[in-house]
């Protein structure tokens, strides 16, 4: 029997992919599980795997092609034998399918079963969408209405026809100005001199429609403050001291991020997201961490869960390894969904501050730039201390600049004395 294959829902926000290898030729064989096709989402790198056993008919596909969910991709001439097994749709995560290799989430692609986008602009990938039927998805091709940013009123969160309607009129009753900004066209630039088009990898594609959404949806302040870093470095330096290496490992990141969990935990409006759409907002009874690592293949955003209930030398460690999977794209992902808040560490490279964006539907991200050493009035007279600067940008839809600016002391206070984190 003559079996179709079809991209299943990878992922619940996942509504395309690319091809990037074909790894099985028509007439042969293949067994149940054995991988098909390698395919990139936005979100990872895996192969789809033969939902039974059978010889391959027909491929339908090539490298580089972009498929949909539920498109056929392949035909397999089932081998005769027990029943059926499927690959369900829906909850088929990016199956089993061999490691899933790479993934690609900016700093604002947290995944979020959250509410949608409040406004008509292009949603973040990877942001949110619930399950759609064909006829759904169809529609929304034909509407130019992107599933990721269409909340799913039907059972179980379905997304029905009537909620593609709903957003599609949205959009066309969207201000004139918020559309222009994505139509506007380009100037002939090669009439200034000679260019070269490139078109963009995944994580920068997903990394510019983030960004752009998160700029578009969240009004956003960035405080800056400094803290001093003396307890810090003096702990580092002992840890070191002791012979276990643990100055390398305990670094400066990791400090930053157990302290602003445990801040986190004490301001949990720095915790939420805003439902624009119920006026609400959500707060989360976790902590989880994204951590902006600089990898050869662009942003990556791993995300340390619990990191507010974990001890310092276990976040490093975790820090360390979610670096390296990042940057050998080995992230699963998993690891890069659910981030509650963000920190951004620059001072490796340098720099005095800067307004990191915050990752939407997060509502707070911080910046760390480069920690020198500055002089600090003790009363009498000067003395020389390091001084890590950080900047927190938040939305201000939830996060007022009193709150901010508290949130921000509070971190600061954390690294100056962190016995009293502890205690
Ligand atoms: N101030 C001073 N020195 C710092 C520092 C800081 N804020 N942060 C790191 N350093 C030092 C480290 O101590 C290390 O020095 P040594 O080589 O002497 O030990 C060196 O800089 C390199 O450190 P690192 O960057 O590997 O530090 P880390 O392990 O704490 O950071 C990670 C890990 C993943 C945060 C980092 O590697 C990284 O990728 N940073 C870039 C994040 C980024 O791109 N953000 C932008 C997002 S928005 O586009």
């Amino acid at each position: 029997m003559r079996r179709d294959v079809t991209l299943p829902e990878v992922s619940e926000n996942v509504a395309e992919a690319t091809v990037v290898k074909v790894l099985v030729a028509p007439g042969e064989t293949v067994k149940a599980d054995q991988p098909l096709l390698e395919v990139e989402t936005d979100k990872a790198l895996f192969e789809l795997p033969s939902p039974e056993g059978g010889v391959v008919a027909e491929v339908l596909v090539k490298a580089g092609d972009r498929i949909a969910v539920g498109q056929v991709l392949l035909r397999l001439e089932a081998a005769e034998g027990p029943a059926e097994r499927t690959l369900p749709a829906e909850t088929a995560a990016p199956p089993k399918a061999a490691a899933a290799l790479p993934p690609a989430l900016g700093p604002s692609s947290p995944s979020s079963k959250e509410g949608p986008s409040p406004d008509p602009s292009p949603p973040a990938r990877g942001a949110l969408s619930s399950p759609a039927s064909p006829a759904v998805r169809k529609l929304a091709r034909e509407l130019g209405v992107d599933l990721s940013s269409v909340r799913g009123t039907g059972p179980r969160g379905r997304i029905t026809l009537e909620d593609v309607k709903a957003r599609a009129k949205a959009l066309l009753s969207a201000p004139a100005a918020g559309r222009a900004a994505a139509s506007r066209p380009l100037p002939d630039f090669s009439r200034w001199g000679s260019v070269r088009r490139e078109p963009f990898s995944t994580v920068r594609r997903v990394t510019a429609e983030a960004m752009a959404h998160a700029w578009s949806v969240v009004p956003q302040v960035t405080q800056h403050d400094r803290a001093d870093l003396t307890s810090v470095e003096a702990f580092r330096r002992k840890a070191g001291a002791g012979g276990k290496g643990d100055a390398g490992t305990l670094t400066v990141t990791a400090f930053v991020v157990k302290v602003a969990a445990l801040a986190l935990r004490a301001f949990p409006a720095l915790n939420a997201s805003v439902d624009a759409e119920r006026m609400e907002a959500i707060f989360k009874d976790y902590v989880h961490v994204g951590v902006a690592v600089d990898t050869e293949h662009g942003l990556l955003v791993p995300v340390l869960r619990d990191a507010d209930r974990k001890g310092l030398r276990e976040i490093a460690r975790e820090l360390r390894e979610l670096a390296e999977k990042a940057r050998l794209r080995r992230l699963s992902p998993s690891e890069l969904e659910g981030g509650t808040f963000t920190v951004s560490n620059l001072g490796g490279i340098g720099g005095t501050a800067f307004s990191p964006i915050v990752s939407w539907p997060q509502v707070a991200i911080l910046g760390v730039s480069r920690a020198e050493i500055l002089p600090r009035w003790n009363g009498e007279a000067f003395e020389p201390r390091p001084f890590l600067p950080l900047s927190l940008s938040y939305d201000h839809r939830l996060v007022d600049g009193a709150l901010g600016a508290r949130f921000l002391r509070h971190v600061c206070e954390g690294l100056e004395d962190p016995w009293n984190l502890v205690l």
